[in-house]
């Protein structure tokens, strides 16, 4: 049997087992040409906004910290959704939920953020216990047929992340919270979408998708990416490496994208070199 990292992305969106939005996912990567999730750490509405019409061609996913943009509102997530409708790109806010399971159902559903209205996917701690995933599952359950009802048609994808391993130095995510994001990933197939992951975490038989946070191109002329970081704990490793040699599917860059004169021309760029890593991982 073939590991799943050594398969397309077109032939893992059509194994059984891959749930729908898995296979959605899969689907849009192949189309797009691009594993790539754009990390918009910018400060205000207008930032997130101008990035992700700038970028959004280039990418499949935009991840936002929503706590993070000074003047967040529910003109800001509206205006986003119609944009990754537009662009054919997902949201995913980094929230981090690690609470019992009936504070993060709120703060998934309600609060001020109502998350679960704008992002298709969430990130997940595990170390509260395993209940965090039934209820947040629970919770977009409702939420899907509240919809429904209401508009008689299709509601949004929903899924999480759990955070199984870290990019920072000294990251205590590691250990019994890696496997028990992977248990969680095997038990719950149709929620828990992937891992936040360093390296290729999956059996021969699981469907999840890993994305990367850590990763950046080395400045011009600099082959060796042993040494990089933000000099605050973050740690960087290439695009090829994370996806050749570890195995993982989806990058998630920020600044290395973000700093750059030309944005657009610098994401291509991490496209291109996420992308040709994975079709050598599958040649
Ligand atoms: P950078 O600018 O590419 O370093 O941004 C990385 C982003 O990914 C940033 O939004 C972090 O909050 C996020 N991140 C991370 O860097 N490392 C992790 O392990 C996790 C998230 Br989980």
């Amino acid at each position: 049997m073939v590991d799943r990292h050594r398969l397309s992305f077109h032939s893992r969106a059509n194994l059984p087992g891959t749930s729908p939005f898995q296979a959605q996912l899969c689907s849009l990567i192949e189309k797009k040409q691009s594993a790539l999730c754009l990390a918009a750490d910018v400060d205000t509405s207008a930032e997130l906004l101008q990035v992700a019409e700038e970028l959004g061609d280039v990418i499949v996913i935009l991840k936002t910290h929503a706590d993070a943009v000074e003047d967040w509102s529910k003109e800001t997530a509206d205006a986003l959704l119609e944009i990754s409708k537009r662009k054919d790109f997902l949201i995913f806010e980094d929230r981090k939920f690690a609470d019992i399971g009936s504070t993060v159902q709120k703060q998934y559903i309600a609060g001020p953020f109502k998350i679960a209205t704008w992002a298709h996917l969430t990130t997940v701690h595990i170390f509260p216990g395993p209940a965090i995933v039934r209820a947040l599952e629970e919770a977009a359950n409702k939420l899907r047929n509240a919809e429904m009802e209401t508009t008689n048609g299709p509601s949004m994808e929903r899924g999480i992340l759990l955070l199984a391993q870290m990019s920072s130095e000294g990251s205590l995510v590691t250990g019994e919270c890696t496997s028990s994001c992977i248990e969680a990933a095997r038990k719950h197939p149709d929620f828990v979408t992937g891992l936040i992951g360093q390296s290729n975490l999956r059996g021969p038989q699981d469907n999840f998708l890993i994305m990367t946070p850590g990763v950046q191109l080395p400045p011009d002329g600099q082959i060796d990416d042993s040494k990089m970081g933000d000099g605050l704990g973050q740690q960087y490793r290439t695009p090829r490496k994370v996806v050749l040699e570890e195995g993982c599917d989806i990058i998630i860059v920020g600044r290395g994208i973000l700093s750059a004169q030309d944005r657009v021309q610098q994401a291509e760029k991490y496209r291109l070199s996420a992308w040709t890593a994975y079709q050598e991982r599958i040649a």
